[in-house]
């Protein structure tokens, strides 16, 4: 960063907590080196969160396990990172869910629309059954990775550079940049925009260029990854919660003391109970602080916000077999929607 503070200097970072518990030896000397990589910047809630992991694991491993952050996609996006994973060059990412859907099918259950009503539902559905199941299933999936655990990425709002968006009419034609998912690019195409894929690495010169007139993402990502800047205007959606899902690749995995796995195991616990909390924290602040940049932000009416919910219902019928059984009816009860039949 250049002489100029940016919006996001100004946020408040708490320093990381103690790191508590016995140091974790092994039979031999051996020292282990962890690269994560990860899309977004040092100010976002993702980075505060692997920065706590990496305090964790290099403590409690007396240093024999060191663990170096690349943020802000220099290793490429989601995608790209997992698939370093599989192939061996990467250790460790914590992408958004959505963008590995064709790997993993049933993750489509997180980018239902207004599925989570509150962070108590995600944290119960995600730390509960349903999640601790999907993360074992990815796991024993022999795809090359460990899933080792939830944190959060978060509620989803739009930005655009058109004008104010408080319903779906206002989406008409609206080139809107989604991830890597179809039942996001189902979303918007049923609101009436017209939504590209693109790897988060690509967005902000896409936005910048014009390319696209709009993109959705929790307010401290617009914030960190200086969307307001190529962005004038938000509307308070809350559309969909995305999780971030810590991922090992599974050659480093099984190269590990098996000390080691349970130090990774209990940091990526640890990692989840402590970034969720920041990331809240930040999301809020965030939000003033782009009121602040002279972003225009729409706040949704009950009635308002129900219009889209209305329109985008469809979806969930189109995705329910993909998701399948139990965990489509097991979702819809856990969050107290009326759609089992
Ligand atoms: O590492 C996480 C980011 O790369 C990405 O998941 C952020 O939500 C995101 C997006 O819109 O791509």
């Amino acid at each position: 960063a250049g002489a100029m503070a940016t919006a996001a200097q100004a946020l408040e970072f708490p320093p990381l907590p103690e790191v508590t518990g016995d140091k974790v030896t092994t039979d031999d000397d051996k020292t282990y080196t962890i690269k994560f990589g990860i899309g977004l910047t040092e100010e976002s809630g993702q980075y505060r969160g692997v920065q706590y992991f990496k305090k964790y694991v290099e403590e409690r491993s007396d240093g024999k396990v060191k663990v170096n952050i690349f943020p802000n996609a220099q290793l490429g996006g989601d995608l790209k990172m997992v698939s370093a994973l599989q192939s061996g060059t990467l250790e460790m990412t914590s992408p958004s869910t959505s963008p590995l859907v064709n790997m993993e099918p049933k993750l489509a259950v997180f980018d239902l629309p207004f599925l989570f009503d509150d962070y108590d539902q995600a944290d119960k559905v995600l730390d509960g059954d349903i999640g601790q199941g999907l993360l074992k299933k990815i796991s024993d999936d022999n795809n090359g990775l460990v899933a080792l655990g939830w944190s959060e990425n978060g509620y989803r709002e739009l930005t655009d550079s058109t004008g104010v968006v408080d319903s779906p009419d206002d989406l008409s034609g609206m080139k809107i940049r989604t991830m890597q998912n179809p039942i996001h690019l189902d979303i918007w195409r049923t609101l009436g925009a017209n939504p590209t894929p693109m790897s988060f690495a690509e967005l902000f010169t896409a936005l910048d260029q014009g390319t696209v007139d709009g993109q959705e993402n929790p307010w401290i990502t617009i914030l960190s990854s200086r969307f307001y800047e190529v962005q004038s205007h938000a509307t308070a959606t809350d559309h969909v919660y995305t999780p971030f899902i810590t991922l090992m690749s599974s050659r480093y995995w099984e190269r590990l003391p098996q000390p080691y796995q349970q130090l990774i195991r209990d940091a990526s616990e640890e990692m989840k109970t402590y970034q969720r909390k920041v990331n809240r924290q930040l999301n809020r602040e965030a939000k003033q602080q782009l009121s602040e940049e002279g972003m225009e932000i729409t706040e949704l009416s009950d009635e308002q916000r129900d219009a889209f919910r209305q329109k985008v219902l469809p979806v969930y019928e189109e995705y329910r077999d993909q998701i399948g059984q139990p965990l489509f009816d097991n979702v819809m009860k856990a969050t107290g929607h009326q759609m089992t039949q």
